[in-house]
């Protein structure tokens, strides 16, 4: 590594000053009165009058509509690096890569002040934090009151979903960070096109963002289910401020499913191609910081490469799910890019990943390493090169080896468009989507949960889903590593009542003429000396190979009170060094273990008290019964 000359890069921390630069003109409004002043450029009347109110409300300095090019991200980059939020990385090794860091109070989602905003508490139910819909819209109204004073406000039009798929949906959000608006090039089907498919239409999500002062007192994540409305305000985290993403696309979108029959969740979606040709798609939801990125672009065993199997990849974090004609579930990614955690990302755990970053990235809160001729590297904890002599810690402080901190923060990111992915599936811009073949639930559990079994049915799988598990993780502020319930993965990112979300769930097997089987997966427990007793990453091919055979009806399985599982003959796991006693540890369901479980499940239950879906309560009966 050279030694390090370059200086350190004063950082403005977001939403600060933002008053240098300006990115490409041609849709530049200038509002405070310094400068040739253009209309709007927007043709859609209910968007006119919706950003005409905001600016009125916030009072930025400038309006910029995004456009979506090329050429317009260089600028956003540019007038970014002139004012301390992007770092240009060395453009050999890093093309089309810039770096941010964050205020340090900011580095992930903040569930304790995000709201579900309505007119009645029950529409939010008892999972959500919730605000009454007027208090909320008074008390931000407040907040952004001249809020872009000196400030860019940009306007991002935006698409979730392939262009001209049923689902698709349409959002615009306005910022004042420039970070946001380049995020969400890279995120989202952003520009120009988002314009061309609303059209006249009223039918958008009106998406409000600022960074405020980026003070915690101040920090608020607000959805208007009713109104298709998300205001955040004091955050400029990607969860809390890509509004497309969890706002949008899990927490509005799961409201408008529910009302129009189809389904928002936290999966990740995956093809798995057999040697003989045929495709099973899997969705597959994990929470968050749980491996779904990693899953999603597995790259199997050397000998399941030779036999001709093939992984590809449709999306890392959301699945939008309706049914077809046919009664067939069928699913698209809404995103067109992917958000991952960094730090664990190298040539072994996932390589696919570690490609997609190559070019046209940004990353966050990673280190950030001087070079010798003036540029930037970028470092993380369990990168493939080894420690830098010196970096910059994601907080701004000097770094070494010696160092008792974190270079970067356990929760930094990635953003990179979804292009990037060597193995991206040829379907995941396809309006139709893919048929879905299986899901699979999975939690972090270093305890009782075994590797993989089957739900008896749909209903059962239902059941499996609504009682996830896990421990907790770094991608929301709060303990790390406790187990807490975490229905469907969606806990955070359910937009209305938990009891109606379940009765949804079980509601759509109706709809369906025959349905994905649901299985329930744990890559994570540990031996009594504290080991993981799986390898995990590509070896999880094996797997998914006996769940793709049980989902067309070709694998065996046993039949124990959990649900279906496999024997070890059943996996295959040639050219790994298992003992048939580590794979029966591995598989073992403990009866009392159970009961503890079943107990721990009582924290969910309570919350819904009177209000359980009767087949959770019938499920659960069912499980005590077969234990
Ligand atoms: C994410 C999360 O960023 O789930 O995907 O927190
Ligand atoms: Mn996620």
């Amino acid at each position: 590594m050279p030694t390090t000359t370059a200086p350190t890069p004063a950082l403005t921390p977001a939403g600060l000053d933002h008053r240098h630069g300006a990115p490409a003109a041609t849709s530049l409004r200038d509002v405070a009165g310094h400068g040739p002043s253009a209309p709007l450029a927007i043709e859609n009347p209910s968007v006119r009058r919706w950003v005409e109110d905001c600016i009125a409300l916030c009072q930025p300095d400038q309006v910029y509509v995004c456009d979506g090019t090329i050429v317009e991200r260089e600028a956003l980059y540019t007038k970014g690096v002139a004012e301390g939020v992007f770092v240009k990385l060395n453009q050999q090794k890093w093309p089309g890569c810039y770096y941010h860091r964050s205020n340090s109070n900011d580095v992930a989602r903040t569930e304790h002040l995000t709201f579900i905003c309505t007119p009645s508490k029950d529409t939010a139910g008892p999972t959500n934090n919730w605000m009454k819909d007027k208090e909320a819209y008074a008390k931000l109204k407040g907040l952004y009151h001249g809020c872009m004073k000196g400030r860019t406000m940009y306007v991002v039009p935006f698409v979730m979903g392939p262009i001209g798929s049923p689902l698709a949906k349409v959002g615009v959000e306005l910022t004042d960070s420039v970070y946001v608006a380049v995020n969400m090039q890279l995120m989202t089907r952003m520009g120009a096109i988002a314009w061309k498919e609303l059209g006249d239409s009223e039918e958008w999500t009106r998406c409000l963002h600022s960074n405020g002062d980026v003070n915690p007192d101040r920090r608020y994540v607000c959805h208007f289910p009713l109104d298709n409305t998300i205001w955040s305000f004091g955050s400029g985290y990607g969860g809390n401020a890509l509004l497309g993403k969890k706002c949008l696309a899990l927490r509005i979108a799961s409201y408008l499913g529910r009302q129009q029959d189809w389904m928002a969740e936290h999966m990740l979606l995956m093809n798995v191609q057999a040697p003989n040709g045929e495709r099973t798609y899997v969705a597959a939801a994990f929470p968050s910081a749980c491996g779904k990125t990693n899953f999603a672009m597995l790259i199997p065993p050397e000998q399941y490469q030779i036999a001709g199997w093939k992984i590809t990849t449709l999306g890392d974090d959301i699945v939008w799910m309706w049914v077809d004609e046919a009664g067939k579930l069928r699913a698209i990614n809404p995103e067109a890019g992917y958000f991952g955690v960094v730090p664990g990302t190298n040539s072994k755990s996932n390589p696919n990943a570690l490609a997609s970053m190559k070019r046209d990235t940004i990353f966050t809160n990673v280190a950030l390493v001087p070079l010798a001729d003036g540029t930037y590297d970028v470092w993380w904890e369990d990168h493939d090169e080894p420690a830098p002599a010196k970096a910059i810690d994601w907080q701004g402080n000097e770094w070494t080896p010696a160092s008792s901190t974190k270079a970067a923060h356990p929760n930094s990111r990635f953003t990179a468009p979804m292009a990037n992915n060597p193995v991206l599936d040829p379907a995941a811009d396809d309006p139709n989507g893919v048929p879905v073949g299986a899901i699979i639930f999975g939690g972090r559990r270093s305890k009782s949960v075994p590797l993989v079994f089957q739900a008896f049915n749909w209903m059962h799988g239902v059941y499996l889903g609504a009682t996830l598990g896990s421990e907790t993780t770094a991608a929301a502020t709060g303990q790390v590593g406790v187990v807490r319930r975490d229905p469907m993965a969606m806990l955070p990112f359910i937009g209305y009542n938990i009891r109606d979300y379940l009765v949804h769930w079980f509601r759509m097997r109706k709809k369906m003429a025959d349905c994905p089987r649901i299985f329930h997966v744990n890559w994570f427990r540990k031996n009594a000396q504290g080991k993981y007793m799986w390898p995990g990453f590509g070896e999880n091919m094996r797997v998914l190979e006996w769940i793709v055979n049980r989902a067309k009806g070709r694998a065996y399985a046993k039949e124990t009170l959990l649900g279906w599982m496999p024997r070890m003959k059943d996996i295959n796991l040639e050219g790994l060094t298992i003992s048939s006693d580590d794979f029966h540890e591995l598989e073992t369901v403990n009866a009392d273990e159970f009961k503890a479980e079943i107990l721990s499940q009582e924290e969910l239950f309570l919350k819904l008290a009177g209000d359980l879906p009767k087949e959770m309560v019938f499920q659960r009966e069912l499980l005590i019964s077969r234990l």
